[in-house]
């Protein structure tokens, strides 16, 4: 099984989402924030969005959506999880195949010489913050809009994909690219598409179920019912 999952799985942890009401893009464009030409041209207001959004995150738990996939995955032997999300919960539910797409809040990246550090301060005593070993300017290890997603990442998504039986797709809009696309590569490989979303998606025509809800709600539903099933033909 591949799981695709977008900011929607994290809402009802309250984290706000990037589209829906309320949500991040209301207040700021994706490109005034989400971009290395506006961290390029105001690293301290990118910074200043990034370190509330490390914050909200630090103060919010894993839902029981997170917790229901942790327990697939415990149940399945090729189950990967696939997100677009940056806060860290699915590991913190206790998912272990975890492919994070668009990177994540917890690790920074030297612009000066590439070093990686995981940083869980928050907040951040100095923003922007600088690197240990070259005093240069620390980003946030996430993939902004116009810049490649790791190839690492990107061929074990593709991969569990393509070789998936079932693509279980939560909480995402589904239009950011290529992330959007990758239920479709297991499609044209015969996959059973099951999307979860409170709303309709451009996914939603060519999942082959489209189950209308919240994912803290139905994922939990669903894997019982897995573990009803497979219990039964055990
Ligand atoms: C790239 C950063 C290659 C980290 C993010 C092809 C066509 C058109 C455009 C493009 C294209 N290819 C590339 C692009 C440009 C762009 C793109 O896709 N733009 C879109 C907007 C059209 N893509 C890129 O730039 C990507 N890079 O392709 O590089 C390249 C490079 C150079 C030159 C040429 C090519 C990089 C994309 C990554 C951008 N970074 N985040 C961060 O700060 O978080 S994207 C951002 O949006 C987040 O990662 C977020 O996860 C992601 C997707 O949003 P969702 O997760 O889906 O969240 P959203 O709020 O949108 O939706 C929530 C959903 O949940 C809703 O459907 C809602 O109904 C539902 N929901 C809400 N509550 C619940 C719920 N469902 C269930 N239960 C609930 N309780
Ligand atoms: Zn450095």
């Amino acid at each position: 099984m591949a799981v695709l999952t977008g900011a929607g799985s994290s809402a009802e942890s309250g984290v706000p989402t990037f589209r829906g009401a309320g949500g991040h893009w209301q207040r700021f464009r994706p490109q005034d924030l989400a971009s290395p030409e506006a961290f390029e041209r105001d690293p301290e207001f990118v910074w200043s969005w990034y370190d509330a959004r490390r914050s909200d995150v630090a103060a919010v738990a894993p839902n029981a959506g997170h917790y229901a996939l942790a327990r697939l995955e415990a149940r399945i032997n090729d189950c990967t999880v696939i997100t677009q999300n940056v806060d860290g919960l699915h590991q913190a539910a206790g998912s272990a195949n975890v492919v994070e797409l668009h990177g994540s809040l917890w690790r920074l990246r030297c612009v000066a010489c590439g070093a990686q550090p995981l940083d869980r301060r928050t907040p951040m005593p100095v923003l922007p913050p600088r690197c240990q070993r070259c005093s240069g300017l620390l980003r946030p290890a996430v993939v902004w809009f116009g810049e490649m997603l790791s190839e690492e990442a990107l061929a074990a998504s593709e991969a569990a994909c393509e070789r998936a039986e079932v693509v279980l797709v939560a909480g995402t809009s589904a239009t950011v690219q290529p992330a959007a696309s990758l239920p479709l590569l297991g499609k044209g490989n015969g996959a059973y598409i099951v999307e979860v979303n409170t709303e309709e998606t451009p996914l939603t025509p060519e999942a082959d179920v489209s189950l209308r809800g919240k994912t803290a709600q139905l994922l939990p539903m669903l894997v019982d019912r897995f573990e009803q099933c497979s219990t039964a033909s055990d």
